[in-house]
């Protein structure tokens, strides 16, 4: 397969400084190379363009601080992914989670105008359903999946155009961190979440053939890997740790499972922040996970 690899230097989107330098410590925990190994051709198209926060003044439209960056950083994105050739697999490398909206938008709109019915597995502590009105941190990495569905600010909505996700061809997997009104507007819709408890008493290998049977009618699938989803041992670098999260193994079998679907046509990998991290660890778990998603087997 070929894949391409596309940067979104972003920490707009985060309260916390450092998942701009995302891509970088992704690609130094050897991307390429591990996809080279299992038989991929891999292009690296460089980074998307992004605003450095010193240079902006915070409070931009309608009161969401770095509002237009972001926007202007996902639609580069979603253009740059839209473009890529059919056939081509997009590796999306952030950044914070807001990113997001564009590469998820980008896939869906790409060979396909007017947009596919794509499925997203949103693997994540977090369910980021936020709105402006509902989120207590007014940040836009807590939003990417309202938006999606086309919930929130117009500005960030109309990123599509005209398209949004169905909130049934959602699954999202790891959630233990929810907001009092973001719990609302989630019970509202028909996205699926399986929390932590979910996966600790159905199990990886339950919740990945509902999730297959859930988006059967889909036209493909898109995997969002936050890597707040694995346990703090296992991915300390990241900007909102939660205890209780995936174990590595976890997360490496539902990689492994979906490649074995066959589905899967394109990935993110977000909120790695070496900041935070220690030796580059969190990176180079993500790169484990992307490979396993990839191809990569034990024996
Ligand atoms: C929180 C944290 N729910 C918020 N969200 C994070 O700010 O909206 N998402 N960290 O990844
Ligand atoms: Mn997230
Ligand atoms: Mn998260
Ligand atoms: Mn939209």
């Amino acid at each position: 397969m070929q894949i391409s690899v596309l940067g979104i230097p972003m920490d707009l989107g985060a309260g916390r400084r450092g998942v701009d330098m995302g891509p970088s410590a992704l690609r130094n925990a050897h991307l390429a190379a591990r996809l080279r190994e299992l038989g991929h051709g891999v292009t690296d198209l460089g980074d998307v363009d992004v605003a450095i926060p010193e240079t902006l003044d915070k409070l931009e439209t309608g009161g969401l601080v770095f509002l237009d960056s972001i926007l202007h950083a996902c639609q580069s994105a979603a253009e740059r992914v839209a473009a890529l050739p059919d056939g081509v697999f997009p590796l999306t490398l952030g950044g914070d989670h807001s990113v997001s909206m564009g590469t998820v938008t980008g896939n869906a709109l790409r060979g396909k105008a007017g947009g596919a019915r794509m499925g997203l597995i949103w693997v994540d502590a977090h369910t980021d359903y936020n709105t402006p009105q509902s989120s207590p941190s007014g940040n836009i990495h807590g939003m990417p999946v309202a938006h999606l569905t086309g919930l929130g600010d117009p500005h960030l909505t109309g990123l599509g155009g005209g398209w949004h996700m169905r909130p049934e061809d959602i699954v999202m997997i790891g959630i233990r961190s929810v907001d009092g009104r973001e719990r609302d507007l989630m019970r509202e819709t028909g996205i699926k979440a399986y929390t932590m408890k979910d996966v600790d008493q159905l199990g990886m290998t339950r919740i990945y053939e509902e999730t297959l049977e859930r988006l059967s009618s889909t036209e493909r699938l898109h995997v969002s890997f936050d890597a707040d989803a694995l346990d703090p041992t296992v991915c300390p670098g990241v900007g909102t740790p939660v205890p209780g999260g995936l174990t590595y193994r976890e997360g490496h079998l539902l990689m492994e499972l979906l490649c074995e679907s066959g589905r899967v046509t394109s990935m993110d990998i977000v909120e790695v922040n070496p900041i935070l991290d220690t030796r580059n660890q969190t990176a180079e778990v993500m790169v484990g996970m992307a490979a396993s998603l990839l191809g990569q087997r034990i024996m």
